[in-house]
């Protein structure tokens, strides 16, 4: 028997209101130099399979989000973060983020405090609150279309609003489909079908699809059941859909600056939101995603190249 080449990445598990984080520390290849949007262009190009063989099966699942520390290129940042999960890269994550603070505190990298983060589509500011809660500015968000009518099939048409909120996402306000967890396979491929009739018309950049409904907790402001890229749901209330979801209450003045937005997750977890207007005639603001995380495990994980699964299973 020949020793096996192995390759060890360091990582730790978190949970961000039920949604998983894997912050990987190191043993990945180098990236090379520039900002994080160079680097994660060099990930997905030349080293792609480390994704899958960090967030797929046999090591991960598909609801699982991986976030790769990097240098930043911006010194005033305290990290470079690039998020991914089961079938691509995410611009920004705000579960990830707040997981990302959580991790890096139980680290002992960071202490209670804002700190400065570069990621792909921008840098955020994270502030790691003295109870252990983390409020994440999250890059500018608006809505770039309201009330888009798309034909979907077997459903009909639906109408929702195209928003950015770090990541591209279709909102859907709706007491059509009940928003419970025992719906979970409903909702699934509701937003599924959703999905695949916004990006066939005209809109491929969407990976996100949310659908809002009332809470059942009388405290939150609304329910959401949020689609992920790779057909998981969202455990969390989704730090960027709040963001968008907070954009369009901006633009709808429906909610007033500073004012809260409590968003409440298919699984009843919480996000605290609100908003400062960046330029009001532009609908643009700068939304604000509090949350908790905790830190759920300590691992190396192995990459044995003689494995048939080591670079993960892609479905
Ligand atoms: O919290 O922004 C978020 C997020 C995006 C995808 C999964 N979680």
């Amino acid at each position: 028997m020949t020793t096996p080449s192995i390759r060890r990445l360091r990582i730790l598990d978190s949970h961000t209101g039920g949604e998983p984080t894997r912050v990987v520390l190191d043993g990945m290849p180098d990236l090379g130099p520039g900002s994080v949007a160079d680097q994660l262009a060099r990930f997905r190009n030349q080293y792609d399979t480390y994704r899958s063989a960090i967030v797929n099966e046999p090591r991960g699942s598909d609801v699982l989000v991986g976030a790769l520390l990097v240098p930043p290129s911006d010194p005033t940042c305290v990290c470079g973060v690039i998020f991914f999960n089961n079938v691509g890269y995410l611009g920004m994550c705000g579960h990830g983020t707040i997981g990302l603070m959580v991790t890096l505190f139980h680290l002992g990298r960071i202490q209670p405090g804002t700190h400065r983060i570069e990621t792909s589509v921008g840098i955020i500011t994270a502030t790691l609150n003295p109870d252990g809660s983390v409020s994440v500015a999250n890059v500018p968000s608006y809505r770039k279309q309201k009330a888009v009518p798309i034909q979907v099939p077997e459903i009909g048409t639906v109408h929702g609003d195209l928003v950015w909120g770090g990541n591209w996402f279709f909102l859907v306000d709706s007491d059509r489909w009940e928003l419970d967890l025992k719906q979970i396979d409903t909702l699934t491929e509701v937003t599924w079908r959703i999905r695949k009739a916004v990006n066939a018309q005209g809109y491929p950049e969407v990976d996100h699809i949310e659908l809002f409904g009332p809470p059942q907790n009388p405290k939150a402001h609304s329910r959401n059941f949020v689609l992920c890229p790779g057909k998981a749901y969202d455990r969390s209330p989704c730090g960027t859909g709040t963001s968008a979801k907070l954009a369009c209450l901006a633009a709808d003045r429906k909610l007033e600056e500073n004012a809260e937005w409590i968003q409440e997750s298919i699984l009843g977890s919480q996000f605290r939101g609100s908003f400062q207007w960046l330029d009001r005639t532009a609908r643009t603001i700068s939304p604000r995603v509090t949350g908790t995380a905790f830190v759920t495990g300590e691992a190396t994980l192995l990459l044995n190249a003689e494995d048939p699964f080591c670079w993960g299973i892609r479905t």
